[in-house]
């Protein structure tokens, strides 16, 4: 049999995560596009990140930058977690160097009204963007992505960024019925936010639990974990063949419950090592991760050491996406990443 065309379908990044073979690790970086590219600092002057995410010639632009410059396996769709709530009109801003900041936090039942449930009309420009995107991108697949419901409600609760999450706990714990009708309205926006990306041509998606490690299991179970499965479940009722990513950080505790809320991907943070990943998930799951970003600015030798465990970690999963723990750092060197690149797919060549 010959090999088929190159598509998305059959690329890496997608085969790794239905746990079928593939000619090498695939590879992309958490926050790939960003901070750490001059040609990205130079295309988003004077110009605010949430315009920018709304601005389809510019985030085709941004989403291809690093595709070009390191050749990794997948563009991530350029956007925020935090796009849906402002396309359903709450009042929200990315400050430089802070993050989502919201005007009037989410905190009573009456502010729930203010949070609309998302339809695909009102995000015509992320449709857009993603067509624009997989007409560029060829063979190469596109990771959709959305924020899942704990982590959007702490930045809702909070109002922004927060250290602790002690609004969000307390509403959580003082109010379980609005914290549950708050998070179920969050699913719904998210589940959207994803499947007009899937429907536009992404090959696969992530749902981002950032904040998700600052829960104890027993709350994660109880008071997010359903909302999340809705989110994971119906898209998979909606799309199947896309891999789903299920990522938290820290959330070593929470890796079985996080795998089992319905992914076929589980990523892991850099605190956990794949091994231990795998063991926890049953094998069961391909994994993605799990580089320290730190590392990227340790010596090379030290840095080719670590990415050679990681690959040889990967090779006992039944699939393995090669990733940072987290997001790229702002002042890492973009060159540095591109060796990262051209090392993990010659250790991995088959
Ligand atoms: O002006 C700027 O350059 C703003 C920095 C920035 C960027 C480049 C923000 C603000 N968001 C983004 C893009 C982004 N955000 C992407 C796409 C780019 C890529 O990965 O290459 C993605 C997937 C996100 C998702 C996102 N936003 C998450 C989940 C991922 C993660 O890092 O855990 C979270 C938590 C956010 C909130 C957010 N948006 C921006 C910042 C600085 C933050 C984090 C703030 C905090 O610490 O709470």
């Amino acid at each position: 049999m010959t090999d088929p065309l190159p598509s998305p379908a059959t690329s890496p990044l997608v085969r790794a995560g239905l746990q079928q073979e593939v000619p090498h690790t695939p590879v992309w970086f958490m926050r790939q596009a960003g901070r750490s590219l001059p040609e990205y600092r130079k295309v988003r002057e004077g110009i605010p990140m949430l315009e920018s995410c709304r601005t389809p010639e510019l985030v085709t632009e941004i989403t291809l930058q690093p595709v070009r410059r390191h050749g990794v396996d997948a563009a991530i769709f350029f956007s925020d977690i935090v796009v849906p709530l402002m396309a359903v009109g709450l009042d929200l801003e990315i400050v430089a160097g802070v993050g989502p900041v919201i005007a009037e936090p989410i905190r009573t039942r009456a502010d729930l009204d203010r949070l609309p449930e998302l339809t695909p009309d009102m995000v015509p420009d992320i449709t857009e963007s993603v067509r624009l995107l997989v007409a560029e991108l060829g063979p190469t697949p596109l990771i959709g992505f959305a924020g899942a419901p704990f982590t959007l409600a702490s930045y809702l609760v909070e109002g922004g960024p927060s250290k602790n999450h002690e609004r969000t706990k307390a509403l959580m714990h003082g109010d379980p019925e609005l914290w549950h009708a708050l998070c179920a309205r969050l699913a719904q926006i998210s589940g959207v936010f994803l499947s007009v990306q899937a429907e536009a041509g992404a090959s696969a998606v992530q749902l981002f639990d950032s904040w998700a490690g600052f829960l104890s299991r027993a709350d994660y179970l109880e008071h997010v974990e359903p909302h999340s499965r809705a989110v994971l479940s119906t898209f998979a009722g909606a799309h199947p063949g896309v891999p789903r990513i299920h990522f938290g950080v820290g959330t070593g505790e929470l890796l079985p419950a996080m795998a089992e809320a319905g992914t076929e991907v589980i990523g892991v943070d850099y605190r956990v090592s794949l091994t231990d990943a795998l063991e926890r998930t049953g094998g069961r799951y391909a994994v993605q991760g799990n580089l320290d970003p730190a590392l990227l600015f340790a010596p090379w030798e030290a840095l080719e050491r670590r990415v050679r465990e990681i690959v040889e970690e990967g090779r006992r999963a039944p699939g393995h996406i090669f990733n940072l723990g987290h997001g790229v750092l702002p002042s890492t060197d973009p060159e540095v990443l591109t060796r990262v690149v051209e090392l993990v797919h010659r250790l991995s060549a088959r």
